[in-house]
């Protein structure tokens, strides 16, 4: 063969050149299967998802998730700004319809894809998909935020934005929201858009030293210490709350002050908790930011149905303030409404039949979206007819009812009448009489910051949402078991002959004195039911909150200023309780429950005076003896908001 010497030569070559070839032709990786961007098929879809970023005044862009029902024209717009995660508010279920994408978390999903609204859900600034920087309910322009943006201005450049891109709406927009949201909601009413036709504020944080979330009369909820680690840690929510007892009980006491709780989570790298520890007292800081006080300086030109939940266990405080902040600007009577009713925090978008061992015998909750919210939101955004609204629709509960009413509250509250004074009596008694000089003039217990009083029966399940807790409903929950302390005052009247209605806030009225230099004061007003309830066994003898707070005893003397209390000295604490809408019925009892620990949802009194309880020390909590006093001169009462059960609202 010629050439054959050749051979060994070329193949040489060969393999070199193929493996020079194999190397240069293999992939360095398998292709990938996924797209570059995956576009959803959303052919059969009764709506169209949209996710923009509108761009602020000042250049920051927010996420916005825009539902628009398939077909819509004409279509009003209904507007949720959160901190709360926008995407998932918006993707409950994996649906081509909008009701079930939107049902859960999101309000009145129902009344939604019936009302053919356009759903626009956005994260306000700083907070999962938008821009810029968080601050805690941020507040308005001014002393508090020298920015020239807030809540008011992002809610005008998202209504403008809207009303100019969306070809589908109507040009009106109402805005709604629970809680923070509903906070947002009432920010959107300081300089309203022009399209902004109507508010929806529902559980409202208003005041966050006075009643809402963060404090109650100046005892700190510190439960919450898991919501400000969560919502201020990252943008996303990423970190989450930890713990390693089972019991929160446990797990406040073995944390001490609040101030050292909180540092051993870190917390003390979240702006927001630093200004909490520095503004402990109800002062600028706080007052500047109620959002009672900001709106009732500006006229109210909007639309406004405030919602109440009677057993809010975050924000009991501010829907009624507001409301009576703004009822007096309201004066062609057609801008502003309430409604109230026997639901939890948020539980008017949910089912409304019970609450914990409490039935209503009907679904009020959808009652309250059927009868008030859509002829409500139907004549501002669709221009409907008058929605025929009373002034305040609000469930009593004792009876059962709906009552259309023609304000709130009811009764003159904190006016002393006759008839609505209930004295604290010796022999733990409460009645009409006034306390006689030959009876004991006080009674007393102790009160051990190292065992206080836990808020519920232990173990105490955390503050949240998630499935199985029970924490939305905990103002429902028997009071029985603190009645039988020993560290519990239980006043309890004779069994009512004739039934007693109150529509208002109780006012409490304490003459107390302590062996200790600082004090918390916690009142409840309890409907006791009688020892057997035939139609359901297990309210045989309940203990029925009815109203109940706290008051930190250093702000007797001024909410601003925090001073020690002299040891011994017999001084009245006055303050006023959560509205309640109640008739206690023939057969029942009112109980006066007088404590002085609420734990662990309030932190502890040290019972020392300290200048700030957050930085109190382990030697600073001591143990006091607490005299709650019904003598004449020194009478301890609860006024009552009585009203005839005649009168008007049937
Ligand atoms: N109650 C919650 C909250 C509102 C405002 C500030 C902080 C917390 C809420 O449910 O949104």
């Amino acid at each position: 063969m010629r050439f054959s010497f050749l051979r060994p030569i070329l193949n040489a070559i060969l393999l070199l050149a193929c493996g020079l070839g194999l190397r240069a032709q293999a992939p360095t990786a398998l292709p990938s299967e996924m797209p570059a961007e995956f576009k959803v098929a959303t052919g059969t879809w009764d709506y169209a998802r949209r996710e923009v970023m509108i761009p602020m005044r000042d250049g920051v862009k927010l996420k916005t998730i825009i539902l628009v029902p398939r077909g819509a024209q004409g279509a009003p717009i209904l507007l949720t700004r959160t901190p709360y995660n926008a995407v998932e508010l918006t993707s409950h279920a994996g649906s081509s319809h909008l009701g079930p994408v939107l049902q859960g978390y999101d309000n009145v999903s129902d009344l939604i894809v019936e009302g053919g609204y356009i759903r626009v859900v956005q994260d306000i600034r700083g907070k999962f998909g938008s821009e810029g920087d968080y601050v805690m309910t941020r507040p308005l322009r001014g002393p508090l935020n020298p920015t020239a943006v807030d809540h008011a201005t992002d809610t005008w450049d998202t209504l403008d934005w809207l009303v100019k891109n969306l070809p589908e709406s109507n040009g009106r927009a109402a805005i709604l929201g629970i809680s923070y949201d509903g906070f947002l909601a009432l920010m959107a009413l300081v300089e309203p858009h022009p399209a902004l036709k109507a508010a929806v504020p529902m559980n409202p944080m208003v005041d966050g030293w006075r009643g809402d979330d963060w404090f109650h009369n100046g005892a700190f909820r510190a439960q919450n210490l898991s919501y400000i680690y969560e919502q201020l840690a990252s943008r996303g929510n990423d970190h989450k709350w930890w713990t390693s007892h089972f019991d929160d009980y446990n797990l406040y006491l073995q944390g001490g002050a609040t101030g050292e709780m909180a540092r051993r989570y870190g917390m003390e790298q979240l702006a927001f908790w630093r200004k909490i520890v520095e503004h402990p007292t109800y002062d600028t800081f706080w007052q500047q930011q109620a959002m009672d006080r900001i709106l009732a300086a500006r006229p109210l030109v909007v639309p406004t149905l405030l919602v109440h939940s009677l057993f809010d266990a975050e924000d009991i405080y501010g829907a009624v303030a507001v409301w009576k902040a703004l009822k007096p600007k309201d004066r062609t009577g057609d801008l502003l409404f309430l409604a109230m009713g026997p639901w939890n925090h948020g539980g008017q978008i949910g089912e409304g039949s019970t609450l914990g061992p409490l039935r209503f015998s009907q679904d009020t909750a959808l009652q309250f979206r059927r009868e008030v919210l859509k002829p409500f939101l139907d004549q501002h955004l669709k221009g409907g007819s008058p929605s025929g609204l009373p002034p305040v629709s609000a469930f009593e509960t004792g009876t059962n009812t709906w009552r259309k009413l023609p304000g709130w509250p009811l009764a003159g509250e904190g006016t002393a009448r006759p008839g609505t004074v209930y004295h604290l009596g010796a022999g733990l008694t409460v009645s009409a009489e006034a306390p006689k000089a030959a009876s004991a003039p006080f009674d007393e217990y102790v009160s051990d910051p190292a065992k206080p009083i836990p808020f519920r029966a232990r173990p105490v399940q955390p503050v949240g949402y998630d499935k199985g807790l029970t924490w939305p409903q905990w103002l429902t929950d028997d009071q029985r078991e603190a009645s039988g302390r020993t560290d519990v005052l239980a006043f309890v009247s004779e069994p009512l002959k004739a039934p007693l209605r109150i529509s208002g806030e109780p006012m409490a009225n304490l003459v107390a004195s302590t062996t200790g230099t600082d004090a918390d004061w916690v009142v409840k007003v309890i409907d006791v039911h009688p020892d057997e309830v035939p139609s359901q066994p297990g309210l045989g003898g309940f203990q029925q909150m009815v109203s109940a707070d706290i008051f930190r005893g250093r702000y007797r003397e001024s909410l601003e200023k925090a001073v020690p209390i002299k040891p011994g000295d017999a001084l009245r604490y006055r303050f006023a309780l959560p509205t309640a809408n109640h008739v206690f019925l023939p057969g029942h009892r009112i109980m006066v429950q007088v404590q002085s620990s609420w734990f662990p949802l309030y932190e502890r009194n040290p019972q020392t005076f300290v200048p700030n309880i957050f930085l109190a020390q382990p030697a600073d909590y001591r143990s006091a003896t607490q005299r709650i006093w019904h003598a004449p001169g020194k009478d301890s009462f609860v006024e009552l908001p009585v009203v005839p059960l005649a009168a008007t609202g049937k």
